[in-house]
């Protein structure tokens, strides 16, 4: 099967713009060669069903150079490549089969907690990024794989790590607020874009929370493309080193990104009810 680039360029998928944030006292631990932080990443529920989707990000501070090293695994690995489907959520066709990118975000300064179903303030039963952020609050720094790690960056999806499966490491100069945050317990990680598979309805027939439309779509995207999938709070950790091996280095990788050619077919895709079932049924198959 064809393997797809990723040639996008510039397009804002998520964005997780402004939420308000208060510093607080907390604590922080301190370690030799630095101090490290851990987070242990979970489904954001309904979004994506309870252990779906998992991760474990660990974080080393050494003055302002940030060490992330994170396994994410279950999420979304490929765009559709049908062209129905792709329109039907506002995504481009110049997308179709590429890895499904997962912008993602060290949020701040909220009330450091993951979302839960509670915080589907419109009851649609999908949490987007705006409903999430009371709970884990505004970007302080982006996890790309290359390039600037700051809130600009927020929804640049060539540069956000991709596929089902990846491994992302990178080491960064980070910015003082995010700094800060970190050292106050105010900080959680957040992954976003869910999985056709197994997302909310809701998600695929709902523009997504922040009124973005991808250029050269016909229509805004879905709220597939932008609501939180993985999250999990930054704490102290007295690990220096991730527990696991086989950590691929270098300036931001991915890896396992599978190429699963999603096929849906003609039809089906008005996305009544029926048609969602549909695009889940099929991509359920090829999975
Ligand atoms: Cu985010």
């Amino acid at each position: 099967m064809q393997k797809k680039k990723l040639l996008l360029s510039a397009l804002p998928v998520a964005a997780c713009v402004a939420a308000l944030g208060a510093g607080a006292p907390a604590a922080h631990a301190a370690g030799s060669g630095g101090t490290s932080y851990q987070a242990n990443l979970a489904a954001v529920s309904p979004n994506a069903p309870a252990g779906a989707v998992s991760g474990q990000l660990m974080l080393t501070l050494n003055g302002n150079q940030a060490t992330v090293t994170e396994h994410v695994s279950g999420l979304a690995a490929t765009l559709p490549t049908d062209k129905k489907t792709l329109t039907a959520l506002g995504i481009p066709v110049a997308f179709a089969g590429a890895p499904f990118p997962h912008v993602q975000h060290i949020h701040i300064n909220g009330q450091d907690s993951c979302p839960t179903a509670s915080a589907d303030t419109n009851g649609d039963g999908v949490i987007s990024t705006v409903e999430g952020q009371p709970a884990y609050g505004m970007i302080g720094t982006t996890l790309s794989v290359k390039g600037s790690t700051g809130a600009s960056a927020a929804t640049d999806v060539t540069v956000a790590p991709s596929g089902a499966n990846f491994t992302y490491k990178r080491t960064f100069t980070m910015n003082q607020t995010t700094m800060t945050a970190i050292k106050n317990n105010k900080a959680v990680i957040v992954v976003h874009g869910l999985n056709p598979a197994n997302a909310p309805k809701a998600s695929l027939t709902t523009a997504n929370s922040l009124g973005v439309t991808l250029p050269g779509a016909t229509k805004k995207l879905a709220l597939i493309g932008t609501a939180p999938t993985l999250c999990g709070k930054l704490v102290a950790s007295q690990m220096n080193t991730m527990p696991s091996g086989g950590v691929q280095t270098g300036g931001g990788s991915t890896s396992g990104t599978q190429d699963l050619g999603l096929y849906y077919g003609a039809g089906a895709l008005l996305l009544g009810a029926g048609a969602v079932f549909e695009i889940r049924r099929r991509y359920a198959k090829q999975h």
